[in-house]
């Protein structure tokens, strides 16, 4: 059983890098430098320095006051570059208007409706000080929270910046969660003023931002006023003496705006996750490492250079926006497109359009996007000259070899390496990444970043070296999150007790012959079936390798005899029927690919999967569908009617 479910996700195909972009890229010439000849010798020596890697990094960083220790360790609490005076603000745009990249673009941003607005760095930069100017008037100081609650549009990365540059911390809620979720993480900041819109499209339709918040404001006591961006020109009702228009408030403010001086200790931002069960996580970043963190992994993994065009097509509702449109990649002066819309509206063709529109060169995406895209079929990106591409990137969840191939093939036209990226909101930047110079297996998020200790672990704490185990890292990284924001106890308990002093990341890996890492997903998404550990991954992956298959989620079902049963739900490619013929076809090919233990006893067709606004599937309402239990809070979905689609394929 074991050999098949190895099987499966041993990939044979290996993919070399090419020549010249090895050559070019940032790493290479990073390890030419300090005279490192290969990959092996670059995760060698940074293992066997952390510090001395991290303190290279975060030279190229500017500092108010320099650090004067790059980590202090006490686990499971870490301090990096100790007593250093920094500001990420003043990394991400006033060093550039002091330089040649002052009138270099930032971001070119581009509305669902096809509007464009360009922001130079200088454009910003003084967008920025005014609405940081107009903070101050309201009150907000060092360390006081303020709830961001606003589509993608560029006053949110004006915002989160203007927060930071006065030392004031942003909580971004994803504009895309309801009212209540709107109100238990403002609630939980206990922010004073709430940054949000009138309302945005998604689709063509209107969704009124600021209603949604109306609804639940008197619940969050601690909110003293709201500033309100006119996106839309929608009506609205403004509350006098709380509500206040943007553009009202920032007129007659200064382009000028000292930044504050913090500690690189300091909270740079609170980002709420969800955990298994309960109450969301705050998970807390700060200034210094996150900066250094964030911007490193991007230029190594990314080799974004000053003539990129760079698109991360996430949402900054999500840590990688965070950290890949906001952060990282102004830290490093890069140009980014940045997209409100969603990519198939108002036709699959519109992400590619945006590629060759603006000459994208780097591409960042989710696999779940790829799958919608094999959907749709290859004759939309056919349809586009997408040749300025030179890297491609995933995130956020396994990406099955079938996808990998699709996007490397369609989208790379074969000679885009695609960067697989593992990493979480709480790591705050990659820690399992290939790069430029790594041969890349499909599915395989290849090895740690240097410097990153890795270890495949099983219940007992034993390291393994085959089979699938818990994913932990086993020594502090600069981006790693600092605490749960008011829930200290927590941090400790749900990430570092498990193993002593070993961050637990909740995920299953294994790694293969060649130390390569192949995720396979959370821990909760394991399945044991007559005592053989299956992971919904391999399944899904098996039942997406099969042509007719789009999409699928795999859960399990208890079962008195095996302890679980497999369901499948499964997306048809427009062209296939669903009948029960293609069922036991589909049985037979997981069969064969897998094993016979791996075959679903219960196979559903539906049109969409529940998932979350970032794309994720969410397994939980699945899962309690197939036991015929509550679903629960639904109010993260991002396409609620998916559920009742659910219950007529059960
Ligand atoms: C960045 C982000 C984190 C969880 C993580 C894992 C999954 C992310 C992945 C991946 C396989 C990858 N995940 N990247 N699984 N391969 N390349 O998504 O953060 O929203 O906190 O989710 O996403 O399960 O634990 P976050």
């Amino acid at each position: 059983m074991g050999k098949n479910l190895d099987a499966l996700l041993k990939e044979e195909r290996i993919f070399k890098p090419d020549e010249e972009l090895v050559s070019n890229s940032n790493i290479k010439q990073w390890m030419d430098m300090h005279g490192i000849k290969n990959y092996d010798e670059l995760l060698e020596k940074s293992a066997a320095n952390p510090e001395w890697f991290w303190d290279e990094m975060a030279r190229d960083l500017v500092w108010f006051e320099d650090y004067n220790e790059v980590l202090e360790w006490k686990a499971p609490h870490a301090s990096w570059f100790l007593d250093g005076k920094f500001n990420i603000a003043y990394n991400a745009l006033d060093r550039h208007i002091k330089s040649g990249r002052k009138n270099k673009l930032a971001y070119i941003w581009e509305s669902e409706k096809g509007e464009v607005r360009k922001f130079t760095y200088f454009e910003l930069y003084r967008e920025v000080n005014r609405l940081a100017n107009a903070l101050k008037k309201m009150g907000i100081k060092k360390g006081d929270r303020v709830s961001i609650y606003l589509p993608m549009i560029p006053e949110l990365p004006i915002a989160m910046l203007a927060c930071a540059r006065i030392g004031a911390v942003h909580s971004v809620v994803f504009s895309g969660f309801w009212a209540k979720a709107f109100q238990e993480r403002a609630k939980d900041a206990q922010s004073k003023v709430a940054i949000t819109a009138d309302g945005f499209y998604r689709r063509g339709k209107l969704l009124k931002l600021k209603d949604t918040l109306d609804e639940v404001m008197e619940h969050i006591p601690s909110l003293e006023k709201v500033v309100v961006v006119k996106n839309t020109h929608c009506d609205l009702d403004m509350k006098k003496g709380r509500d206040v228009y943007w553009e009202e408030v920032i007129q007659n403010e200064s382009m000028e705006c000292s930044c504050e001086e913090m500690d690189s200790e300091d909270p740079l931002f609170i980002l709420y996750t969800s955990g298994t069960t309960g109450k969301p996580k705050g998970v807390l970043h700060t200034h210094g490492g996150y900066a250094v963190g964030a911007s490193t992994t991007l230029k190594f993994v990314f080799d974004i250079k000053d003539q990129d065009i760079w698109w991360c097509a996430a949402d900054i509702g999500w840590i990688t926006g965070h950290s890949y449109i906001v952060y990282a990649p102004l830290i490093l002066g890069a140009t980014s497109v940045m997209f409100e819309g969603t990519p198939d509206y108002p036709d699959p063709g519109r992400f590619w359009e945006i590629i060759e529109k603006y000459g994208v060169s780097i591409f960042y995406t989710a696999p779940t996007t790829i799958r919608l895209f094999m959907k749709y079929g290859e004759k939309w990106p056919q349809k586009y000259n997408m040749n300025t591409l030179r890297i491609l990137g995933s995130v956020g969840e396994p990406i099955n070899p079938e996808a990998w191939m699709w996007y490397h093939q369609h989208i790379g036209n074969r000679k885009c390496p695609i960067m697989d990226t593992w990493w979480q909101t709480e790591t705050g930047m990659h820690l399992i990444t290939p790069l430029p110079i790594t041969p890349l297996k499909p599915g395989s998020a290849v090895k740690p970043f240097p410097t990153i200790k890795a270890e495949i672990k099983d219940d007992e704490g034993n390291t393994l070296t085959k089979g699938g185990g818990h994913l932990v890292i086993k020594n502090p990284w600069p981006a790693m999150f600092r605490t749960l924001f008011g829930e200290p106890e927590r941090y400790v308990e749900s990430y570092w007790s498990k193993f002593p002093d070993t961050y637990l990341s909740g995920d299953v890996a294994r790694l293969d012959q060649d130390g390569y890492y192949w995720i396979q997903g959370r821990e909760d998404d394991v399945l044991n079936v007559a005592g053989h550990r299956i992971s919904t991954a391999e399944v899904e992956s098996a039942l997406v390798s099969h042509p007719s298959v789009v999409e699928s989620a795999v859960v399990g079902k208890p079962d008195l005899l095996k302890g679980e049963e497999i369901s499948a739900f499964v997306v048809l490619g427009e062209e296939y029927q669903a009948d029960p013929q293609l069922k036991n076809e589909l049985r037979d090919h997981v069969r064969k690919e897998i094993g016979p233990i791996a075959s679903p006893s219960y196979i559903g067709f539906v049109d969409d999967l529940p998932k979350t606004r970032s794309g994720k599937i969410m397994r939980r309402v699945i899962k309690a569908k197939v036991k015929s239990e509550d679903v629960g809070d639904t109010s993260t979905l991002a396409n609620p009617e998916s559920v009742d689609a659910l219950d007529r394929a059960i």
